[in-house]
């Protein structure tokens, strides 16, 4: 029998997830010695300071033991470190920007996407579920100017919450694409409205947020690079009111300029939403 997104594994997604992350992998950082031991020092004292203070265990030290070789073994490394780490490194890196709020890329961004001009749809399946929905926008400068060519990469899960490559029987690049703003900085995409996105349950994440009592969930999101040269790159998602978990995403990723206002389509079924990009010089 042939497999649908609906038999994604933890391991299948995590191993996807990890075989990426290796492949954009250039060199290393060259972070200096002495500042690889401060860190590691200060990650390893706040470990040992936790074990003090609450009396940690063998059995509870074993079950961490057994809970890491877990999050190797499933691939889930990448979905980890993005869901409960990434959210705090782009708050330091992108303290200084003066132009749009941008928040973690996740694990599922894959590069060079199918190229669809200014204007066009996300490549989708001919029976695609979801409400339609029509995004468009605007790529300037902190001063105004529009950004012509601005490249605008969207990646997002489907109606029922999976990502193409990291789900089984999905088309390769379904609901990835990459645009190129018009003369005017301008860009219109056609899509689907995604569903809130459930972190895999059957593997070493899902069993820290089963044990812990916490819940898998991200609210539903658009994720987007957006690009133009003398400029930094965007790293964003874009959320949808009143989704019940933009007040506790499971990632933290959710920021209030983040959340779009979508609108009936006058014409047609579906939304419209429009929402602009400033960006900021590098
Ligand atoms: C996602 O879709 C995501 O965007 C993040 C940050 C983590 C896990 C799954
Ligand atoms: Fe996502």
């Amino acid at each position: 029998m042939t497999s649908t997104e609906f038999d994604a594994k933890a391991a299948d997604s995590g191993a996807g997830a990890t075989q990426q992350f290796l492949n954009k992998q250039g060199a290393a950082a060259d972070t200096p010695p002495e500042r690889v031991s401060m860190l590691a020092r200060e990650v390893l004292g706040a470990v040992h300071e936790t074990i003090r203070r609450h009396n940690v265990t063998y059995p509870e030290y074993d079950a961490l033991k057994a809970w890491l070789i877990g999050v190797g073994q499933d691939g889930e490394w990448p979905l980890f470190l993005d869901v409960w780490v990434e959210h705090v490194v782009e708050e330091v890196a992108n303290a200084h920007h003066k132009g749009n709020k941008g928040t973690i890329e996740g694990p599922y961004y894959v590069p060079d996407a199918p190229e669809l001009g200014a204007t066009g749809s996300l490549p989708m399946r001919a029976d695609e579920p979801g409400v339609p929905l029509l995004f468009s926008g605007q790529v300037r400068t902190l001063e105004g100017t529009p950004l012509a060519g601005a490249k605008i990469e969207l990646w997002q899960a489907d109606a029922h919450g999976f990502y193409s490559q990291f789900a089984p029987g999905l088309p390769e690049w379904n609901l990835r694409g990459c645009f190129t703003a018009d003369d005017e900085g301008r860009f219109a995409i056609s899509t689907i409205r995604p569903a809130p996105y459930m972190i895999p349950t059957d593997g070493a994440c899902g069993k820290l947020v089963s044990a812990a009592g916490w819940h898998p969930w991200r609210p539903a999101h658009l994720h987007l690079k957006v690009s133009a040269p003398g400029h930094d790159l965007l790293t964003a998602q874009l959320y949808f009111p009143g989704d019940p978990h933009n007040g506790d995403d499971v990632a933290d990723a959710v920021k209030p300029e983040l959340i779009l206002s979508p609108q009936p389509a006058v014409d047609g079924d579906g939304e419209v939403v429009v929402y602009d990009f400033v960006l900021d010089p590098s």
